[in-house]
């Protein structure tokens, strides 16, 4: 079955309720769309003078900009309304099944595009690899990490029960290809409900034997091993192509998934945090602070869903807003993140145009928030157009848009104009080798070999600089992150004791590990501050370098140009620095670690050791993964900058050395001036988009 033709809703594009409403909004995108537009002609330009390793090249920078796909994942407590917010942000109110079991931890990434794809909607699904797995089986997940360095045997042992018994739900839904199955994936030309609920929702527990062969065969039989669904989808109302991700609620039994989110948070550039109206931010969600903190700002957009059930929302929203407010500023999260609030529930009956059933008290509150929202509702608009406006979706998509046109969005484009004016000053280049060639007829210090050894030298050395730095930053790093965390082991270990003589034993001491992320966090950002201003300078340096080679190889018929150095990486969010610790849970864990212990000495030494072993893996993360990431980075994008010059610079010898009469045969009947012209419109079209 084609995924387009199972939802009925949306055959007539101009009907109310239709897929029409997802393109509201899409106007703050103008600007950056026509910018797209230009750059990618300045590149079909390109692609008209004809030669083909230009052609090749201006194809590659084009694929780039039609491969923009801004990813948004959104986050949140469980049962904020994440999924159901998603499929209305899709256009398709029941595609992901909304309520699913509370065990799949199944991150599903939407992919919407406004082109149709050759290959149609299609559907591939990951499983958890076998690390993974035992990971989960024999540790217990991280909560299984905490319980047995806390000692909580009692907790342990529950843990190791419910995963026991998962196990062997599996092994019964999933038969012996259970275990050949981990690390595979299942790819489908199509989707629909019935397929995506055998991916992602778990089959409730059956009694009959017949009856559970055939729920296996239908709904959640390989659910307990997906990790992940990426879904294709076509919306032509949409401005550009998007990703948006949906994750599980935070706050489980294993944590299992706060790290699944942590790694969802990081394969973003923006993040929607959602939060029930009823619960909207309570300092139960600490966990979910924690992640959003170590985020830009303004790369968090705070969604408050269920509006729809408050009975009094006009008065309702404000206080909630406040509180949001206060509680992120309590606790060192974004305060100034825009909030924005709706009703999931709205938006997916305004796509499917069922406005009449809404239930008395959901219709009350959608009146009553209408009043207050008045002046934000242009007249004479459909009853469906109204309710998708108070549902929030169009105001959330306004600041996605918003978010990307300034963002990852103006990022991509000046990277592919960067690259494009280098390709055009190389044509620039040639083209003055070319009419000088014509008068004087010959370059005899026009050199290949000479210059390939030249161009190998600036990539070895600028590579080696750039090695030597990063490895003098990162051990900046470790000595900085190594003092912070011994020293705030030392403070609170003095705290611990001096709570105890105060206080003895039987009061339970508490300690917020806040300062230690602070102080990482702090470390983390020097590096990354200085890790983008060293590859700046070494960029710069390649750059200059590759100018100097076309002086001396073509005098001054060559360089007339400054080459556009590259951008130094992205130093990616800390988001890790968020992972919950032992420190960060109060309540039952903390209290049987401390009746555990006996005599100051013991405790003392127990809980340095404790957070030691709790805090390795955050402060690894941050000198290994992430620093290693940045470097790697900084390393390809050099080697890709250098291979591009190369391939730009040997060109423009080739036809330096070229007899006229080959030239001619390459360039055809093109003539010099307008050539020039060409190159020269170009450039000047493609220098408006760099900063
Ligand atoms: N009234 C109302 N109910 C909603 C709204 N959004 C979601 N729900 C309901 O809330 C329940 C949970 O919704 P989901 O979309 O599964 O929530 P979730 O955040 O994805 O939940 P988890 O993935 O389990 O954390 C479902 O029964 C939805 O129908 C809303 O805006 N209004
Ligand atoms: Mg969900």
């Amino acid at each position: 079955m084609n995924a387009e033709t199972s939802f009925a809703p949306n055959g007539d594009d101009n009907s109310p309720g239709s897929t029409r409403l997802l393109g509201i909004g899409s106007s703050r995108l103008d600007s950056f769309i026509e910018k797209l537009k230009n750059l990618d002609s300045s590149l079909e330009k390109l692609a008209e003078f004809g030669d083909e390793k230009t052609v090749a090249t201006a194809k590659r920078y084009q694929q780039r900009l039609a491969d923009i796909e801004p990813s948004i994942t959104m986050i949140g407590q469980v049962k904020a309304g994440k999924t159901s917010l998603v499929n209305a942000m899709v256009g398709w109110p029941d595609l992901l099944p909304a309520d699913v079991n509370p065990w799949t931890s199944v991150v599903t990434s939407l992919h919407i595009s406004p082109q149709e794809r050759a290959e149609g909607n299609n559907a591939v699904f990951k499983f958890f690899d076998q690390k993974e797995w035992n990971r989960l089986l024999n540790k217990g997940g991280r909560i299984g990490e905490l319980a047995s360095r806390a000692g909580a045997d009692e907790e342990l042992e529950n843990v190791r029960e419910q995963i026991e018994q998962m196990r062997e739900k599996s092994r019964s839904r999933l038969g012996r290809k259970f275990e050949l199955l981990l690390g595979q994936e299942h790819d489908y030309g199509y989707f629909d409900q019935e397929l995506i609920e055998r991916y992602v929702c778990l089959g409730d527990d059956f009694d009959d034997d017949d009856d559970e062969i055939q729920a296996a065969e239908t709904q959640g039989r390989f659910a307990d091993i997906t990790k992940s669904a990426d879904l294709f989808l076509h919306r032509p109302e949409m401005p550009i192509k998007l990703c948006i991700r949906d994750t599980p609620g935070v706050n489980d039994t294993f944590m299992m998934r706060e790290q699944i989110t942590i790694r969802a948070i990081r394969e973003s550039r923006i993040c929607v945090m959602v939060l029930s109206a009823h619960q909207a931010l309570s300092s139960v969600d600490m966990a979910l602070i924690r992640l959003i903190s170590n985020i830009k700002s303004r790369e968090v957009i705070i969604f408050v869903n269920r509006i729809d059930e408050l009975s009094d929302p006009a008065v309702q929203v404000p206080e909630i807003r406040e509180s949001i407010r206060e509680t992120l500023k309590n606790h060192q999260g974004p305060t100034d993140a825009q909030i924005i609030f709706g009703s999931a529930y709205w938006a997916n009956r305004a796509l499917t145009g069922s406005l009449d059933d809404l239930s008395k008290d959901s219709a009350l509150a959608l009146f009553n928030w209408a009043e207050n929202e008045l002046e934000c509702i242009p007249n004479q608009q459909s009853p469906a157009d109204m309710i998708w406006e108070l549902s929030g979706l169009p105001a959330l998509f306004r600041a996605l848009y918003e978010r990307i046109a300034e963002g990852v969005g103006q990022e991509a484009i000046d990277k592919v104009a960067r690259s494009a004016i280098n390709l055009t000053n190389g044509l620039h280049a040639t083209n003055q080798i070319i009419t000088s060639q014509l008068d004087i007829k010959s370059l005899d210090h026009v050199n290949k070999e000479g210059i390939e050894s030249n161009l190998n030298q600036i990539e070895a050395q600028t590579l080696r600089q750039l090695q030597d730095e990063y490895a003098k930053l990162t051990d900046g790093l470790c000595s900085r992150i190594d003092r912070s965390h011994r020293s705030f082991l030392e403070r609170a270990t003095a705290s611990l004791i001096s709570h105890l003589e105060k206080n003895g034993e039987d009061s339970v001491w508490q300690y917020n590990p806040m300062g230690l992320r602070v102080l990482l966090r702090s470390a983390y950002q020097i590096y990354g501050a200085r890790a983008q201003g060293s590859a700046q300078k070494i960029f710069e340096l390649a750059a200059t370098e590759i100018c100097d080679v076309y002086g001396r190889t073509f005098g001054n018929s060559g360089a007339t140009f400054a080459i556009e150095a590259p951008q130094p990486p992205r130093i990616p969010p800390p988001v890790f620095l968020g992972q919950t610790i032992a420190l960060d849970l109060q309540g039952s864990w903390w209290k049987s670690w401390w009746k555990r212990r006996r005599g100051y000495q013991a405790f003392a030494s127990n809980f340095y050791s404790m957070i030691m072993e709790e805090t390795d893996p955050i402060v690894n993360e941050l000198k290994q993964v992430q620093a290693t990431t940045i470097r790697d980075d900084a390393v390809a994008i050099l080697r890709e900058f250098l291979s591009d010059q190369r391939t730009i610079l040997l060109d423009a010898v080739e036809k330096a050395e070229s007899s006229p009469e080959d030239l001619q045969d390459m360039l055809g009947d093109q003539d010099y001036q307008d050539r020039q012209q060409l190159v020269e419109a170009t450039l000047s079209s493609l220098n408006t988009h760099v900063a």
